[in-house]
């Protein structure tokens, strides 16, 4: 009791102590940031770290910021959407020069954001989109074109099929639930696979995308379902998660079922170029050094561009086992 009690005044001091640093004599900056030091000052709203991609993308933005000369506050909301919001307005009461965060899911930051815009704080979307319709709510989005991932991971699974009649079963492990990855990605493969009706999605679930519930949900697939040919899991983690569930089953990943994956992180390409996985849609995490620049310029008051794309790839094992030494995440 007297520790919880401790440890919330504690938390008190310390967001006293970083509003009072950042917010209290502060005169300088248009905007209201904390120019004093002539450094920016970004809050930037983690989702997680739910995954291998996550913290490759944690780390890229920590060391751009370190590069960039800019000074970060860091939170991790562990995919809850009502942490992010209260890190974002922590951030708005610490009067940061910008905002930049990932959305956990997409819809529901309309009022978070207007509080931001009213403040005249920029704030920054990285990686996942929301879908406010009031687009003037933030400066930029930069990130992966989710829709494209999932049609690239449908034309895969087309072609690996292509002349043969029979039904393919399908599974699917979703990402977290609402959020625009797993959205866009389930949409785009299902577009793609629609046109050939041998291909039957027969379960879809999220594992919210983690390796424990990735092979939870995989298990039950496993149990409820006696012929799976293919899953399709919106991450490399999740289809790890699975590839344990698969094995312990008495089944060979890779080949008593084909996997298909989304990130190409490390582990995911091991799993890759040892067969194990079938297919990986890259999405690259290594967003800090394009969002330090997109935060200078922005805190400047120049325009940027709405929309910056991450450019990214596909993987087979053989490409996998070739770009494996290199593969810094
Ligand atoms: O694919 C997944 C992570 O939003 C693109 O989030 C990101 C996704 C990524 O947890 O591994």
């Amino acid at each position: 009791m007297l520790k919880r009690w401790s440890a919330a005044v504690l938390s008190g001091l310390l967001v006293l102590g970083a509003m009072g640093a950042c917010g209290g004599e502060n005169e300088a900056g248009s905007n209201g940031g904390n120019a004093d030091d002539g450094k920016i000052t970004m809050g930037f709203a983690q989702v997680g770290a739910e995954s291998g991609w996550r913290t490759a993308n944690t780390k890229s933005i920590q060391e751009a910021a370190a590069a960039a000369g800019i000074d970060l506050k860091f939170s991790d909301a562990q995919q809850k959407q009502e942490n992010q919001i209260k890190a974002i307005r922590s951030y708005i009461a610490q009067k940061v020069d910008v905002i930049a965060f990932s959305p956990v899911v997409e819809s529901g930051w309309d009022t978070v954001l207007k509080e931001a815009k009213d403040a005249k704080i920029p704030v920054i979307l990285t990686d996942r989109a929301v879908d406010s319709k009031d687009t003037s709510l933030y400066k930029t989005f930069i990130g992966s074109d989710f829709v494209l991932e999932g049609k690239k991971a449908g034309e895969w699974l087309v072609k690996e099929y292509q002349g043969k009649t029979d039904t393919v079963n399908i599974v699917e492990l979703q990402g977290t639930t609402g959020s625009a990855p797993a959205n866009d990605r389930k949409a785009g493969f299902g577009d793609v696979i629609k046109a050939d009706p041998k291909f039957k999605v027969i379960a879809s679930q999220t594992g919210d995308f983690t390796r424990a519930k990735g092979k939870e949900v995989m298990e039950a697939f496993l149990k409820a379902n006696p012929k799976i040919d293919v899953l399709y899991a919106h991450n490399d983690d999740m289809g790890l998660g699975a590839i344990e569930a698969i094995e312990a089953a008495g089944k060979k990943p890779g080949v008593d079922i084909k996997i298909i994956t989304v990130d190409a992180v490390k582990d995911g390409m091991t799993a890759l170029a040892a067969g194990k996985i079938n297919f990986i849609v890259e999405c690259s995490p290594l967003l800090g050094p394009q969002l330090m620049d997109l935060a200078k310029k922005v805190v400047k008051g120049e325009t940027v561009e709405q929309r910056v794309l991450t450019e990214e790839t596909t993987f087979t094992p053989e490409q996998a086992k070739a770009a494996l030494p290199d593969r810094k995440y």
